[in-house]
């Protein structure tokens, strides 16, 4: 049996599953703390999905500096950090 082909394919399916999250945490817009939304230190697919077509703006809540994530379609935000 030729594995060759399978090999191949495997590597494709690698390559177009893997390039777009690449591109996505490739964002030097937002640091890898910034991405990781839940803060278990992996940014997955679905939180660099999230900062794809986003920005971010300092916004006060109760009082604390906050930097807010927001989506760039509805102006709402999908991320706050706040410092303590
Ligand atoms: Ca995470």
């Amino acid at each position: 049996m030729n594995i060759k082909p399978i090999i191949s394919i495997l590597a494709l399916l690698l390559i177009i599953g893997v390039a777009p999250y690449l591109v996505l945490i490739s964002d030097d817009r937002y640091s890898w703390s910034e991405m990781d939304i839940n803060q278990n230190g992996f940014v997955s697919y679905g939180e660099a999905y999230e900062f794809l077509d986003s920005g971010k703006r300092i916004v006060t809540s109760n009082g604390r500096e906050c930097v807010e994530y927001y989506a760039y379609k509805d102006g709402l935000p999908f991320h706050t950090i706040c410092t303590e």
